[in-house]
């Protein structure tokens, strides 16, 4: 488990450079950037609806800022330099204050120089706690992450390599739970686990299989939903969370490996839930699910409807693009590190003109069609999303989630209401193809 601070609202947190033993023996210590000196950051309990302040410190020799990933909080604490606030520079710190309004599994992360930032560490998990939760025994969080390292287990610091921005993204080489080389889980016949999966990667997406456990998701992206169990495995994108209800129904003594499937051609291993001697027995009752948050729902009569096209990388069709006020060839582009696109514009950054500006309350559709070879887990800032319909994946219909995760050729509607002044950053979380251009600002006025 991630440590957890003393149970507050109020947190320091600090940015610096450390030495983690990630890889472990007989590597030496990877030298990462991270909060508080460990990666992930320390865990953040915080309560639904209470006020919390969080006192940022940056030793590192870069500016940086923090997001909080899926909290619908006000936008000037919303963490994206320029956008929303200056970068707190080397030295400095800064406070964040907010009230969560929604409880669930969120996380933190560096919105400055994100793919190098998050890539070297620079992020944590947030649960928000439910006023009162249906019991389980053990409430465990599992926050993915994988790590590009060299032969003496240091990053790899090519995070504009042409070729991972413009294909799946930054896929590392070693892959963590919480921040280490996964052991086995420990269980006990007969216990009840909640288990928090949040994916801190750059860019793999991960689908796992429980050998022999079925698995209930109960809440994605922090929201609860009506439980169900997925058609196939357990798959979660960058940045995205899934909460699960697992019940151990399995034998004492006995070994059951969780499977990545992703890459079908090449399943790993990556943990096991290994059984105690003692037996149990399951709980014959059904998991009830969580209580709603306040997100309110679409008004679908008279909706803003926006298209968007993701469009680039290799193997794709976009001959060129706009960059600034330019037109440019996507071989340009690429000599530039810019290989995407949303409606065939390249980001410039965090200072671009708005995609587009709606009026505060109205309900919006984003109609997303994804032209490229290449995923995308798209995510926006300061709202969630349900889901209308996805070309492939019918679970995530009518559910709410602040990133959807759009496969090559994809397409997808997803709604929400605008309730949330402010601009807006909107991008896909491989955070190579949001540097490599695949952002946009959105206007709620
Ligand atoms: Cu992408």
């Amino acid at each position: 488990m991630v440590a957890a601070l003393a149970k507050n609202t109020n947190y320091q947190l600090t940015a610096a450079s450390t030495g983690i033993q990630l890889a472990g023996t007989p590597f030496p210590e990877t030298e990462t950037w991270s909060f508080n000196q460990q990666s992930p950051g320390p865990l953040l309990r915080l309560r639904q609806g209470q006020p919390t302040s969080i006192e940022v410190s940056n030793r590192l020799s870069q500016g940086i800022t923090v997001h909080w990933h899926g909290l619908r909080i006000a936008n000037p604490m919303d963490g994206v330099p320029v956008l929303t606030q200056a970068p707190i520079a080397t030295g400095e710190s800064f406070r964040y204050d907010f009230t969560p309004p929604d409880a669930g599994t969120y996380w933190y992360h560096s919105h400055m120089n994100t793919a190098e930032q998050v890539g070297r560490g620079l992020y944590g998990p947030i649960i928000v706690e439910e006023p009162a939760a249906p019991p389980v025994d053990r409430d465990l969080l599992w926050v993915l992450d994988d790590w590009k390292l060299d032969q003496q287990a240091q990053i790899v610091s090519d995070f504009d390599n042409p070729r991972d921005l413009a294909r799946a993204g930054r896929l590392g080489n070693t892959v963590t739970i919480n921040g280490k080389i996964p052991q086995a889980l420990a269980v006990k016949a007969g216990e009840r686990i909640r288990l928090r999966l949040i994916n801190a990667a750059n860019a793999r997406i991960f689908a796992l299989r429980f050998q022999r456990h079925r698995t209930l998701v109960i809440a994605r992206d922090g929201q609860p939903l009506i439980p169900y169990e997925p058609g196939g495995p357990v798959v979660i994108g960058p940045a995205q969370r899934i909460d699960l209800v697992l019940d151990m129904t399995e034998q004492p003594g006995q070994r059951y490996p969780v499977i990545d499937v992703y890459y079908p051609q090449s399943p790993a291993q990556l943990t096991s839930l290994s059984y105690g001697p003692e037996p149990g027995r399951a709980r014959g009752d059904e998991y009830p699910g969580l209580p709603l948050n306040p997100v309110p729902e679409p008004e679908l009569g008279d909706p803003l409807v926006q298209r968007i096209e993701l469009s680039g990388g290799d193997l794709g069709q976009l001959q060129n693009a706009q960059f600034g006020d330019q037109r440019l060839e996507m071989t340009r582009l690429y000599l530039l590190g810019k290989m995407w696109t949303i409606n065939e514009v390249v980001s410039s950054g965090y200072s671009d003109p708005p995609l587009f500006t709606v009026r505060r309350g109205r309900t919006v559709i984003l109609d997303f069609r994804n032209n490229s070879a290449w995923p995308h887990p798209m995510h926006l800032h300061g709202h969630h999303f349900k889901v209308l319909e996805h070309s492939r994946d019918r679970e995530v219909t009518g559910k709410w989630l602040d990133t959807v995760l759009l496969g090559p050729e994809e397409s997808a509607k997803v709604a929400f209401v605008a309730d949330n002044p402010g601009d807006w950053l909107f991008h896909c979380h491989i955070l190579g193809h949001a540097r490599a251009g695949m952002m946009a600002v959105i206007r709620v006025s």
